[in-house]
């Protein structure tokens, strides 16, 4: 096996001048700008939540001087958080580990690659400019018709216009890097790498890639037709003209629940291949992980009317029984973390941590969602903050946890150095306390009554709540400081990694850190899932 560690990041590989990284079609370098501008838009999200927090944290209204401005803020917000940052952030950690993972040397199509990536930039800045030209929008990021067919409250009305084409752009960008990544691992595994040899987080790739194929034209045709609406004297979502604004609601959420697993399945298979390697044990029932993510997959298209139960206009006991059946093979995924752990050799490096922190986090995000499943649940919690507590434990305390998890194990793959291991404690402490002092209390407001996208509350009850919630989100904007210097100070001087630094077992950790352009000088035979494991325990001929 090739042992060659070339000098770390800064020093070789990555000296490359500006130009070099603009015009790159090296998937690691690709992948590597996928997470900076998805970082980028993560931070300018949270400043924006920081803003709804800041106007909720008392009755009245004081940081924003109209309604309007709240609903910019806190439909940008989340605008930002699914679409520039988890959706983009996962792809990237994609783009840089599914070609080494596999033993190939790019992705199948670098080009379409270098164009998947700068769509996001270009959206994101088309998107952020309707701050500049007349407001952003404010119909939030369903943007229901007949609300985003209006011209809102002291607006031209140009954002919602802004927000259909950036979103149709980065939409774009998702379908040209689905069908990228789906040829990738269809065509370019190396020899012995057959499927069920390929590591869980390529797993997951793949089936989110199949569910971004399908999904993710029908929110585009939704978007042109709510674009044909506004601007060209359409009527397919005005019901004054015969046209229907349920339709919307139907279109979108076919594709925004199988969205909502686009932004956890790959987080999951990032995990996936940490509590293995840190529990020093492979992972538990690796088959039945593959077979329960397609599961999800699958089920994900038969559910989205879950959102729409208070409409009267979906069959209710079907969505809501198809609903409830995600929970078992989610459950099986759960089972099978928990026996990887059960008797493994735990050490709690960072990347572990943090994985942990998805586990506990995430399912209690999975069991308040089951409540909504229920319809007469549903019905009384629909549109209060009870839901913005469930989405936040999913998103914040899934993805956002996986996304650490992951930036940490694999900071050193993609740099030759390692982050910090006290200041990535630190990081995760804050941010875990941050994280539950915000949106813990708004199961309690939501139970309470209070409705989500409201910039104003005049019920008292619900003052010191909404108080705790507002000193939890700058508690986990605190969070970000340590991160931020731990990747600053390690990229200089952080300690030189080496090929393989948590002795783990799939092929990325075979090559230098960070690995040569082509990715491999040499590969090792591939027998298993573990090709690394069987190395180092002679288990290959030669
Ligand atoms: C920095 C931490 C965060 C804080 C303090 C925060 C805060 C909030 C608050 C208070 C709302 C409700 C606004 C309202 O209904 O009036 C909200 C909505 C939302 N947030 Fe966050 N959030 C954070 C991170 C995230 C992340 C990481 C994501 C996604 C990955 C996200 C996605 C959303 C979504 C989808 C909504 C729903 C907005 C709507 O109703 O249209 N948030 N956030
Ligand atoms: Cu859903």
């Amino acid at each position: 096996m090739a042992t060659t560690t070339i000098a770390p990041a800064t020093a070789s590989t990555y000296r490359g001048g500006l130009y070099e990284w603009l015009t790159t079609t090296d998937h690691k370098k690709i992948g590597i700008m996928y997470i900076i501008s998805s970082f980028i838009f993560f931070l300018i999200g949270g400043l924006l939540a920081l803003g709804v927090r800041t106007e909720l944290a008392q009755p009245g209204l004081q940081f924003v001087s109209n309604e309007g401005i709240y609903n910019q803020l806190f439909t940008m917000h989340a605008t930002v958080m699914i679409f520039l940052f988890v959706i983009p952030m996962l792809a990237g950690f994609g783009n840089y580990v599914v070609p080494l993972m596999i033993g190939a040397p790019d992705m199948a199509f670098p080009r379409i690659n270098a164009l998947s990536l700068w769509l996001l930039p270009l959206g994101g800045i088309l998107l952020l400019s309707s701050f500049l030209l007349g407001g952003g929008a404010q119909a939030g990021w369903t943007s229901y018709p007949p609300l985003s067919e209006d011209r809102p409250l002291g607006s031209t009305g140009y954002g919602q216009d802004l927000w259909i084409v950036s979103l149709i752009l980065i939409g774009t960008s998702s379908i040209l890097g689905s069908i990228n990544f789906l040829v990738t691992i269809f065509k370019m595994r190396a020899p012995g790498m057959t499927l069920f040899r390929m590591p869980i987080l390529v797993w997951t790739v793949l089936v989110t890639s199949v569910l971004v194929l399908m999904a993710t034209p029908v929110i585009t045709s939704a978007l042109m037709m709510l674009f044909i609406d506004r601007n060209y004297g359409g009527h397919f979502f005005d019901p004054a003209t015969g046209g229907s604004a349920v339709l919307y609601q139907n279109i979108f959420w076919f594709y925004s629940h199988p969205a909502v697993y686009v932004m956890i399945l790959p987080a999951m298979g990032m995990i996936s291949e940490i509590l293995p390697v840190f529990s020093r044990k492979p992972l538990f029932g690796y088959k039945a992980f593959i077979f329960a993510t397609a599961a999800i997959g699958a089920l994900g298209f038969s559910v989205w009317a879950h959102h729409m139960f208070t409409t009267g206009a979906v069959f209710l006991p079907f969505f809501s029984l198809m609903t409830f059946l995600i929970a078992v093979p989610t459950g099986v995924k759960f089972f099978n973390w928990i026996s990887t752990m059960w008797r493994g050799q735990l050490t709690f490096s960072t990347p572990m941590i943090f994985a942990l922190g998805f586990l506990t986090m995430f399912l209690i995000g999975g069991i308040n969602g089951a409540f909504s499943a229920s319809v007469p649940v549903d019905f009384a919690l629909h549109d209060t903050y009870w839901v913005v507590a469930h989405l936040h434990y999913v998103l914040f305390g899934g993805s956002v946890m996986g996304v650490f998890a992951g930036l940490y194990y694999w900071f050193p793959k993609m740099f030759g150095r390692m982050l910090d291991e006290t200041l990535g404690k630190v990081q995760f402490i804050i941010m875990f306390i941050g994280l539950n002092l915000t949106f813990f209390p708004m199961h309690m407001v939501g139970l309470a009554g209070m409705p989500r996208r409201i910039a104003d509350y005049a019920n008292s009850g619900w003052t010191d709540l909404n108080l705790l919630a507002t000193i939890g989100s700058f508690t986990i904007a605190v969070s970000m400081l340590p991160f931020i210097w731990n990747v600053f100070v390690s990229l200089r001087s952080g300690k030189i990694a080496g090929d393989n630094p948590w002795e783990a077992n799939t092929l990325e950790w075979a090559t230098s850190s960070p690995p040569p352009p082509y990715n491999f000088d040499h590969l090792p035979e591939i027998r298993s899932e573990r090709p690394l494991f069987d190395l180092r325990h002679g288990k290959t001929g030669h």
